[in-house]
């Protein structure tokens, strides 16, 4: 495993040095990269064409995917035609265009779905459009950064665009070798256009503008909190659709689709990089901060996402949370005979920091009251 992943982040490094040279303008750059658009016309045509021409050979009861040519006179079905796994799509907005990503889901997997953003343990296989594996985890599980930074962090787009369709597993006791297993994973296999993988950037194994395609398993992922807010990144997706963009680059950026904007205050900082989500001048951490000598009880200076339970595990420690951040008070007037303001508050009530859907403060920004 070491060995491998020593293997691996070399492979990045030189990656993220090519990378570096072909995104810098001032550098001199010897060879002009393929426009988007026309590569991409370019790769699709190749997926499609190998969709066509080959098929699933097998697909093991551990959920290892063996693809294959249809030989000349073969009767096989293709990926494209066979049914048992429909093959699916999704648009995937990259480079200012929007690349149509195929994708088979071997089995869904019965845990929570990664964000893009999130740290995911998965296994993966990957080959070239020829059938040539250029690498593979050997199925032994890596901790892989969907967001893309750090020693750790992912360089295929087209990763953090897939996982979060699959959903994690269920993890077995640690056997007495010392091995986590896992039941219920998500399998599946993408087939990503190369502007969704290493594009321009030719390694010994992968030629330039080499459309990929990754065989994995999705065992288990750990939530990231990118803005240190308290508010995890995937309750950051105020839109639900699973993933969340930095599109904070003007530059880069200058009109993303409205569909994929999580960006409450519409400031152009998404909500999951923006310290004050609605943007009323109080941080998210000082509005989940709960108020000094709160009758509501809890281990947390600040209020969780949503209430949450004691841990079974700790026999000796209470660490259920029973009020989640709350939504503007809805009780009593503070004085019944005056309009609600600012000193003549209403009172928090249970259901404020229980109910379903609620408004949460951080997310209003008529509360608190502004101070003019
Ligand atoms: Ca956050
Ligand atoms: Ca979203
Ligand atoms: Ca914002
Ligand atoms: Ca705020």
């Amino acid at each position: 495993m070491n060995k491998f992943k020593y293997y691996f982040i070399l492979l990045l490094a030189g990656i993220s040095l090519v990378s570096c040279s072909k995104k810098d303008d001032d550098d001199p750059v010897v060879v002009p990269v393929n426009d988007y658009t026309v590569q991409y016309k370019a790769d699709n045509d190749s997926i499609i064409k190998y969709l066509k021409t080959n098929y699933i050979q097998e697909v093991t009861a551990d959920f290892d995917v063996k693809i294959a040519k249809i030989p000349a006179g073969g009767t096989q079905i293709s990926i494209w035609d066979q049914t048992t796994y429909p093959l699916e799509t999704r648009d995937v907005f990259n480079d200012n265009i929007t690349y149509k990503v195929y994708y088979l889901t071997l089995r869904k997997g019965t845990g929570q779905a990664p964000m893009n953003t999130d740290r995911i343990y998965a296994t993966y296989t990957g080959t070239l459009l020829n059938g040539t594996v250029f690498d593979s985890s050997y199925n032994i599980p890596g901790i892989w950064d969907l967001d893309g930074q750090g020693s750790r962090g992912v360089f295929v787009d087209g990763w953090k665009e897939i996982f979060p369709k699959f959903n994690i597993g269920t993890s077995n006791p640690i056997g007495s070798d010392g091995v986590q297993t896992y039941d219920n994973f998500g399998a599946g296999v993408m087939f990503l256009p190369s502007g969704l993988a290493y594009y321009a950037s030719a390694t010994a194994a992968i030629p330039a503008y080499s459309p990929l395609v990754f065989s994995f398993k999705l065992y288990d992922l750990t939530r990231t909190d990118h803005d240190l807010d308290g508010v995890y990144d995937y309750q950051e997706d105020i839109n639900h659709d699973g993933y969340v963009y930095d599109f904070s680059d003007k530059v880069a950026y200058p009109s993303p689709p409205a569909s994929l904007v999580d960006d409450t205050d519409g400031d152009g900082n998404a909500d999951f990089i923006d310290p004050d989500d609605d943007g009323d001048g109080y941080t998210t951490r000082f509005e989940i901060t709960k108020p000094t000598g709160a009758t509501y009880s809890g281990l947390s200076k600040y209020y969780p996402y949503d209430p949450i339970l004691d841990n079974p595990k700790t026999p000796n420690t209470d660490e259920s949370e029973i009020w989640g951040i709350p939504r503007r008070p809805t009780g009593a007037l503070t004085d019944p005979t005056k309009p609600e303001s600012i000193t003549n508050p209403k009172a928090f009530v249970k259901e404020d920091y229980t109910d379903l859907p609620r408004l949460r403060i951080h997310l209003d920004k008529t509360y608190p009251f502004q101070k003019n």
